[in-house]
């Protein structure tokens, strides 16, 4: 990124010698641009699970038993690693009804973030029951400044992004955004990008503030599925997650733009 790199080069000056205000700054060395995971912006940590020195993903499969464990594992989104999510119901320690593999991480997020963006990529998938799902979840966690109306300590969005097309159930302080499609893509990298403070408008009324922090999972699950049902199966990746104030989607083209030679 340019601007550490200037930064850098200003502070290796400084260090051999004192330099004047007026000094002209070096140029930047031109360097590839990285993808999406290093901006600075970002509130996750290891948003890209590249480091393998950070820990800050976590879920809940050693305290309740409707979650599985994930694995950080090769490959990823252009790069080495991502989020491995292995839902398979014939797995003896996934129980019937409900599994959910997800990553978790909490951000304190004083400035309600914008936007919620990432990629992911399905390996396999054979639908089980209707209610099997990837989605994403933002928590805004021990609110003091809470929707009218309501009164519980957290309320949250989920929003699937493939898998069912309308919400798989009923939760008092959930609101499901639907729209993705039923039926998913698979071995191809989705990206995927929401104004996030504009759903937590359209469903709750309200920009959050005033709140602990932000509970955000990215999972993969099946709700209400029955003994007698066909496996199910879903091998998702999550990598390049991002949560913060900037819009990385890619621009569309625009095939009906002028010829600026006309
Ligand atoms: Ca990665």
């Amino acid at each position: 990124m340019i601007l550490p790199l200037t930064l850098s080069a200003l502070l290796t000056l400084g260090a051999c010698t004192t330099q004047p205000e007026s000094e002209p700054t070096p140029e930047p060395i031109e360097h590839p641009q990285p993808e999406f995971s290093t901006r600075d912006s970002n509130l996750f940590a290891n948003p890209s699970f590249e480091d393998d020195t950070e820990s800050p993903w976590f879920n809940y499969a050693e305290r309740t038993p409707n979650w599985a464990p994930f694995a950080i594992t090769e490959p990823g989104h252009r790069s080495d690693h991502s989020a491995l999510l292995d839902l398979d119901s014939d797995d003896p320690d996934q129980p019937t009804a409900r599994i959910i593999h997800g990553v978790i991480q909490e951000c304190p997020a004083p400035t309600f973030p914008r936007y919620i963006s990432g990629t992911y990529h399905i390996d396999q998938w054979e639908r089980g029951t209707t209610n099997q799902y990837l989605q994403l979840v933002v928590i805004v966690w021990n609110a003091r400044t809470k929707p009218k109306g309501f009164n519980l300590p957290n309320y949250q969005i989920a929003v699937p992004l493939a898998g069912i097309a309308n919400p798989p159930f009923s939760m008092l302080n959930r609101k499901f955004v639907m729209g993705a499609p039923q039926e998913p893509t698979t071995d191809e990298w989705i990206e995927f990008e929401y104004d996030l403070e504009q759903l937590f408008n359209d469903q709750w009324g309200l920009t959050p503030t005033n709140y602990d922090y932000l509970r955000v999972f990215f999972e993969v699950r099946y709700d209400g599925r029955t003994e007698d049902e066909p496996r199910a199966l879903a091998h998702v990746r999550f990598d390049d997650l991002y949560l913060g104030p900037e819009s990385r989607a890619t621009p569309e083209t625009n095939d009906e733009s002028p010829d600026p030679t006309d």
